[in-house]
């Protein structure tokens, strides 16, 4: 059985890519709601709907392990879905958090997310329930969501428009970053010359990613061995454009980021 991801859009793809180089053998199945698109200002009730149906697309389809690949959405439903699923439901915020207070030295984290995710509190609280030493400076940047759904393409004005975006969160004097939703990691190199390079960027999705690894374990319900190479199985689907969705997810599972 496969493992189910699902996102706003296109950011999943870089959950989805962690999970094929730490789990190549793990079948993926994919949905990405791009006709709904961007999920960051909506409000947590509607966001919720979404996600439930989402989901039970995918279940439908018979998952083993549900990913809620997108901040956004774990804010808003990881809650309510753990509760009423059969099957494990993993977000990528508590994996997040916990990444970065590993990381930190200085105590002094930045968080940057959609403004949902901001507003739900879920990194701050997070952060400040596993070390009260940990200070937060939290930044909705819903601009970059809309820059990583585009076409790949680096050019130099995207760079200074992430810089001056970001210039609020440089001024914080932050050890760490966290990327609180999975569109930035298609971002990361934009975003790690804007706020240089001694600032070290945490990739909350690919920590969910070592999460599934873990449940996957403890539950006994890794792959069989039946040496099916993922690419022939996994099936990825949009509610968007399909060609669009087609050419960006193939540009992006094949550069390498963070
Ligand atoms: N990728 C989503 C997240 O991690 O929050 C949100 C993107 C969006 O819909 N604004």
């Amino acid at each position: 059985r496969a493992i189910g991801y699902i996102d706003s859009g296109i950011g999943g793809l870089s959950v989805v890519k962690k999970a094929l180089e730490q789990l190549p053998n793990e079948q993926v199945y994919y949905v990405g709601d791009t006709a709904r698109m961007p999920y960051g200002p909506r409000q947590p009730k509607e966001v919720k709907k979404f996600t439930w149906e989402l989901a039970n697309f995918l279940t439908n389809k018979d998952i083993k392990l549900l990913v809620i690949a997108c901040n956004t959405a774990t804010a808003a439903a990881l809650d309510e879905l753990t509760a009423n699923l059969d099957i494990p439901v993993i977000g990528v915020i508590q994996p997040g958090v916990q990444t970065a207070n590993k990381v930190t030295k200085t105590h002094e984290i930045g968080v940057i997310a959609t403004q949902g995710t901001v507003n739900s509190l879920a990194y701050y609280n997070g952060l400040k329930q596993v070390n009260k030493a940990n200070h937060i400076t939290q930044l909705a940047v819903p601009r970059l969501v809309e820059i990583a759904e585009q076409p790949v393409k680096e050019t130099v004005e995207i760079q200074q428009e992430i810089t001056k975006i970001l210039s609020p969160i440089k001024q914080g004097n932050i050890d760490t970053l966290v990327l609180g939703c999975t569109h930035f990691p298609l971002l990361a190199p934009y975003i790690q010359r804007a706020v240089g390079k001694q600032v070290q960027l945490v990739d909350a999705g690919a920590a969910a990613v070592s999460v599934v690894t873990n449940v996957l374990k403890e539950q006994d319900i890794q792959h069989e061995p039946l040496m099916i190479t993922s690419q022939n199985h996994d099936e990825y689907y949009t509610t968007g454009n399909q060609k669009t969705f087609a050419k960006l997810a193939q540009g992006w599972l094949q550069t390498t980021h963070l």
